[in-house]
């Protein structure tokens, strides 16, 4: 009879949340110098000298890379610094984040 079965549930696959990722790129421009990305790169990524000039040599190269995935609070905040960094200096740096 049916009241003595037991239903397993072989249809949904639990699944743990994860929340959505973001990463934060970096654009190239033509008149942003070199030394000031490198700085942007060292002081708010927290990357030594050496990855500070690779990363800024990606972008240089290829005309966008990531600098690192965060968190949405994280790197909404990472790319408002980054903007203001380069308002201040009045270079025209461009920073945005993407879903990951
Ligand atoms: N292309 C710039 C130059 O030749 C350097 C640069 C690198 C600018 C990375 C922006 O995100 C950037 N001075």
């Amino acid at each position: 009879h049916h009241d003595d079965e037991i239903d397993l549930d072989v249809r949904t696959k639990p699944r743990t949340q994860r929340p959505p990722m973001y990463k934060v790129l970096l654009l190239n421009d033509d008149f942003t110098p070199m030394e000031f990305v490198v700085h942007v790169l060292e002081r708010l990524f927290a990357m030594s000298h050496a990855q500070a000039i690779e990363i800024m040599l990606a972008v240089h190269r290829q005309g966008l890379a990531v600098v690192g995935v965060f968190s949405h609070e994280v790197a909404e905040t990472k790319v408002m610094q980054v903007m203001e960094l380069a308002r201040r200096q009045q270079h025209p740096l461009q920073c945005t984040m993407e879903k990951e």
